[in-house]
């Protein structure tokens, strides 16, 4: 197993677009379960490969208190969205930072799984929340994209502000 360290924002690699998985073999379920390793040491609800530098369509999730319902979805699309919701987010990729973002409030999104079989899923809640979170992700946007330039701004200085600081700690 191989723990990842995750990109940050505003790293460019993580405005890179996934391509599709043509073929699902073992070198992808080790990925998938390295991703999962990587999700739930973070400690985060969701992981896209692109926040490891891995640009291929490939997604975990696993909102369970129990942290036992992974959930792994290869070549997502979003074939239905319906409502909105307005739901705090944070990302792995921008740490300490949470802001509300609105979204579609159901969606039914299509994918293969680890058998590369096809499969579809409608989710609400924070689960359809995480799914168009972790999309993003693939297609090379990051949930700050989705705020006002002037937030956008703080957020990026903030960051900024951090690194200096955890680079004069070593
Ligand atoms: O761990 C995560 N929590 C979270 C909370 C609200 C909305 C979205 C998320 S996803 C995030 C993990 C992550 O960065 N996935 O890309
Ligand atoms: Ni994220």
């Amino acid at each position: 197993m191989t723990l990842f360290s995750i990109l940050r924002f505003p790293d460019p690699r993580l405005r890179k677009i996934a391509a599709p998985i043509t073929q699902i073999d073992a070198s992808v379920r080790a990925l998938a379960a390295d991703m999962a390793e990587t999700m739930y040491a973070a400690p985060g609800i969701g992981l896209a490969a692109t926040q490891i530098d891995v640009h291929r369509q490939i997604v975990v999730i696993d909102i369970s208190e129990e942290r036992n319902q992974l959930r792994v979805f290869i070549n997502p699309r979003i074939t239905r969205r319906d409502g909105q919701q307005v739901y705090e987010e944070g990302c792995l990729s921008v740490p300490g930072i949470y802001e509300k973002v609105e979204r579609a409030a159901t969606v039914r999104v299509e994918y293969l799984d680890l058998d590369a079989r096809p499969q579809f899923l409608d989710a609400d809640g924070l689960l359809a929340v995480c799914i168009q979170h972790e999309i993003d992700h693939l297609q090379g946007k990051v949930f700050v994209d989705h705020l006002s330039q002037l937030k956008q701004t703080r957020i990026r200085d903030k960051l900024a502000k951090q690194a200096r600081k955890s680079a004069q700690a070593l």
